[in-house]
């Protein structure tokens, strides 16, 4: 067989999708199923994940996906650090947290001053996020719920167990929990032990490729799936597929994988966990056949979409492609923020949180939206700049070219901008790099590609891209650039 159909579930901090895609050897065409929304619901304790909706969208997702004919086995990926805690019975307690939930500082504080900051970088060799699974555990422990806990399952691999009645750890979204050794490749005992935590609440794991289980019947039947229906372990973590299927052509590429995060970083082969690492604060998270995602979280489109939720909430809406056009028109480098600000972090008035940083930094607030946008996208074309060459520095690798993926590659200006202050040529797409990656881990458990090379191969071959080769005035950005690095 040289040609098959395989579902991608992809849940992202906004919507869901379920996406099917034809893979072979020359062809990798993909449909969409199914679209979601994913809206987060405030309870009086917190901020949590609709994960029974998100349930919900993936069943109708392989029921539409099941209607457009034979589908040979489906793979969910979603955003990486969030979990739900289950019983003995299996049963799930409470709402999963969301990420953005603010309860986590104060334990993030206490898990560094009981561990110390070194000790966690020198085995996880995560980023600090004041979410990583870790310290959202050490918030969780006061609840009445922890007593029950018998097993942490993070989204994706909740939703399989959903699907199939399985239990099992993916492993690049596991290395996102800073529970997870860097240099071994595994759970790490150590810190799960010196955290108090019970190993046994931690499933055996599982690489992309594996497989997960089968349908459970009644799944098949409301999906019209087969019974025996494979899921198909991928890259859970949704930047891990993205990161497959970057169509790079050579070793030496840079990725900014761009949607709701800008994660911007290397592909290594070895983990980086010097103390430098640790003070620039990036992350060696891993990537399917053993790679490393050498990158630091840059908050990404979520300024952008913040802003936009604020404006239309005051019913001053206008649409993207207005805001855009108004953007480029807008005064050159008149605001810029440092957009790693955790005040960005949680839901809420995006321009005003942006004015308040503007003003502390001597800088006056934008007068227009356009403004606004202007300010986000050079800003963080700027934080793409400093972050690749930071990785560059400490990884001794120089990358000589940029690959732009996911959603905010559609995003000309930030692509220019990009290569612009990066001084590198930029290669925008494919914008559905997740879904992608998703698909093409499962063409390969299927025996329809084969290394990761060869799956670039097949995305650079089949799939749309834009080039962008950095134009305008190189000295502006230097100065921007230096102008951000002093306020
Ligand atoms: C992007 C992403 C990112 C994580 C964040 C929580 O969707 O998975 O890699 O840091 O969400």
């Amino acid at each position: 067989r040289s040609e098959a159909v395989f579902a991608a579930v992809d849940l992202g901090a906004t919507s869901g999708r379920v996406i099917t895609g034809r893979a072979g050897p020359e062809r990798l065409v993909l449909t969409e199923a199914h679209r979601f929304a994913n809206t987060p619901v405030r309870l009086p304790d917190g901020l949590r994940w609709d994960v029974l909706a998100l349930f919900q969208g993936t069943l109708d997702g392989l029921r539409a996906a099941a209607r457009g004919g034979p589908i040979a086995s489906v793979g969910i990926d979603t955003w990486a650090v969030d979990y739900g805690l289950l019983d003995a019975d299996g049963g799930l307690l409470g709402l999963p947290f969301h990420y953005r939930d603010d309860r986590n500082g104060k334990a993030a504080e206490r898990v560094l001053a009981e561990c110390g900051a070194r000790m966690l970088y020198a085995v996880s060799g995560l980023q600090h996020l004041p979410f990583n699974t870790v310290f959202q555990l050490a918030a969780h422990r006061a609840s009445a719920q922890w007593g029950a806990a018998r097993t942490v399952l993070l989204i994706p691999d909740l939703l399989t167990h959903w699907l199939t009645g399985a239990v099992g750890a993916e492993i690049t979204n596991a290395s996102t929990t800073g529970l997870f050794d860097a240099s071994a490749g595994g759970w790490s005992d150590a810190l799960i032990a010196r955290l108090g935590l019970e190993r046994s609440w931690f499933p055996p794991l599982r690489e992309p490729g594996d497989p997960a289980g089968t349908l459970l019947p009644h799944v098949a039947e409301y999906t019209g799936l087969p019974a025996g229906t494979p899921v198909t372990t991928v890259a859970s973590h949704d930047t891990a597929s993205a990161v497959v299927a970057v169509p790079a052509t050579g070793p030496g590429f840079a990725y900014v994988s761009c949607g709701t995060w800008s994660l911007a970083g290397l592909e290594l082969s070895a983990p980086v966990l010097t103390e430098e690492s640790r003070a620039a604060n990036f992350t060696n998270e891993r990537g399917v056949d053993g790679t490393v995602r050498y990158l630091r979280n840059i908050m990404g489109m979520w300024l952008l979409e913040e802003c936009r939720r604020t404006w239309d909430a005051r019913g001053e809406a206008s649409g993207l492609d207005v805001l855009l056009g108004e953007a480029a028109r807008a005064r050159p480098f008149a605001a810029l923020i440092d957009p790693d600000d955790e005040a960005f972090l949680p839901p809420g008035d995006m321009p005003s949180r942006i004015d308040a940083q503007l003003m502390s930094s001597g800088q006056a607030p934008p007068d227009s939206p356009g403004g606004y946008v202007r300010c986000v996208l050079e800003s963080l074309a700027l934080a793409h700049r400093r972050t690749l060459r930071e990785a560059a520095g400490l990884a001794g690798r120089e990358p000589d070219r940029i690959h732009v993926v996911g959603g905010g590659s559609r995003n000309e200006l930030l692509c220019q901008w990009t290569a612009d202050a990066t001084g590198l040529p930029v290669t925008a797409g494919p914008a559905e790099a997740t879904a992608l990656g998703n698909i093409l881990v499962q063409a390969r458990a299927h025996g329809l590609v084969d290394d990761l090379a060869d799956m670039r191969r097949l995305v650079a071959r089949t799939q749309e891209l834009r080039h962008y080769t950095p134009q305008g005035d190189q000295r502006a950005w230097d100065r921007a650039a230096a102008r951000l690095e002093r306020t």
